[in-house]
């Protein structure tokens, strides 16, 4: 297949494309590398160094004889750009990765919320409306996000998807259909998800397009099969309070030795996916498009739930390091259950990795061996979800208030 991948140069894309491209695809990434100019305005950078697209390009043309190709282009604000590309090449399928991911940076400031929204729902809004005006049956694949759903557990899984309701009609009769989960929110990177379904819902009905939406859950581990290869090929991996996500940020504290940043009490239950299954998961999808006209297909992409907690205690168990029970800057639950279907990836033959110790260990390996590159300054979470939250912090964080510390 021809493939764009758009953001592989991405914590998730980059292992997605070399990935693809070893299966035999002809791979081509748009990116407007803006993950890394948003690495220099917080002033941090990759645990692990990142070499220039160009150069990684060249590095896994060296190492395997494929090519990969590049393209510099912004999908949410060089629209003409895009469709050119688009209609030159007519790629089989789009894997749509390129979007602000993070929730605290969207949560930074106005400035920071207006980029995520403007960000995400145009690239989102002008990739579908580039394909139908080209007449273009390329199957789109993007990663959403767990988050669509909110954390909240009824005491029911949580659907892949989709939640059957019964309403009662006007002749009093039970009537039944099949809704998209309730959008519940939590951030404004979130909500830009659960905006891009909506859109994605509108033209798999108007238009017929081929649509499948993974709802991913939080990646850890930074290795894949392919950025093993070479260490030119390393991945992204990204500690800092914005965008380090939790299981990685404790594996790379616990290798420099910094008191585990638990938020709260640590009761939040999260999805969690290993970075190998995630590329994995992404071929099945590419290998499974629904029909046109087909509604979108949705799939949750995780393997497993943890509660936040559970996950410091086993790396404190692991290593040895500290954990820091902390003020919660995030306005969420302080505790939740979570229990999620993910039976449509088992069928098509995903073998989950598990949280194992031997991939934790290889992490806080990794993280050890570039602990000289770690700032420790920008690992604590700065951004309060709400300024009630940023008022409780402050006060918190005067020299009187009293900090847990456990070992
Ligand atoms: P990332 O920030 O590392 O990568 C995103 C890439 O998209 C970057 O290379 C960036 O430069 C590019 N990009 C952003 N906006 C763009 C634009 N307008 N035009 C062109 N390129 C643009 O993020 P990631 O961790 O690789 O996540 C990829 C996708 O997977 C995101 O959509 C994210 O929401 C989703 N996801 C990630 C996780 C996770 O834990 N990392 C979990 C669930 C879902
Ligand atoms: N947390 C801590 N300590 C930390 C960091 C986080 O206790 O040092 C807690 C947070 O308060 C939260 C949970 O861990 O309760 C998860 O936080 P996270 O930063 O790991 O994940 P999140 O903000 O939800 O975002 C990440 C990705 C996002 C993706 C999402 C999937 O950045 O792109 O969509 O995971 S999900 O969480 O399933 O919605």
């Amino acid at each position: 297949m021809k493939i764009a991948v758009l953001g592989g140069d991405g914590f998730v894309g980059w292992p997605t494309s070399l990935h693809l491209s070893q299966a035999g695809h002809e791979v081509h990434i748009l990116d407007n590398l803006s993950r890394r100019w948003i690495d220099a305005e917080l002033g941090v950078q990759s645990l692990t160094p990142v070499e220039t697209i160009q150069e990684r390009l060249r590095a896994w043309h060296t190492e395997t004889g494929r090519h990969i190709h590049f393209h510099l282009v912004d999908i949410a604000r060089d629209y003409d750009v895009l469709k050119s590309w688009l209609a030159e090449n007519r790629p089989d399928a789009v894997v749509h990765f390129a979007e602000q991911r993070a929730a605290p940076y969207s949560m930074r400031s106005d400035r920071h919320k207006n980029y995520t929204v403007n960000n995400n729902v145009n690239a989102t809004h002008n990739v579908l409306n580039a394909l139908i005006e080209l007449d273009l049956d390329a199957h789109l694949v993007h990663l959403g996000t767990m988050g669509v759903y909110g954390y909240s557990s009824v005491g029911a899984a949580i659907p892949e998807g989709y939640l059957p309701v019964g309403i009662e009609n006007l002749a009093g009769d039970q009537a039944s259909l099949e809704i998209l989960y309730p959008a519940n929110p939590g951030s404004v990177y979130h909500m830009t998800k659960c905006l891009d379904q909506l859109l994605f819902q509108f033209y798999a009905k108007n238009d017929g397009v081929r649509i499948t939406d993974l709802h991913q859950g939080i990646v850890w581990g930074t290795h894949t099969e392919e950025t093993r290869l070479h260490p030119q090929l390393i991945n992204r991996f990204d500690y800092d309070g914005d965008y380090g996500t939790v299981l990685n940020r404790f594996l790379i504290q616990a290798a420099i030795g910094y008191p585990l940043t638990v938020h709260g009490t640590g009761g939040q239950t999260r999805a969690f996916i290993h970075i190998q299954d995630s590329v994995r998961c992404i071929e099945i999808a590419l290998k499974n498009p629904p029909k046109r006209g087909d509604r979108v297909k949705i799939f949750n992409q995780m393997t497993q739930t943890h509660r936040v907690r559970d996950l410091a205690k086993l790396v404190s168990g692991m290593t040895g390091v500290d954990i820091n029970y902390l003020p919660n800057p995030r306005k969420e639950a302080a505790e939740n259950d979570l229990v999620v279907k993910n039976e449509q990836f088992l069928a098509l033959g995903l073998d989950p990795i598990t949280l194992e110790q031997g991939l934790m260990n290889e992490v806080v390996d990794v993280a050890r061996h570039y602990a000289d590159r770690v700032d420790r300054s920008r690992v604590p979470a700065a951004v309060a979800w709400t300024r009630d939250i940023a008022e409780q912090l402050d006060e918190a964080s005067s020299p009187s208030a009293p900090r847990a510390a456990l070992g």
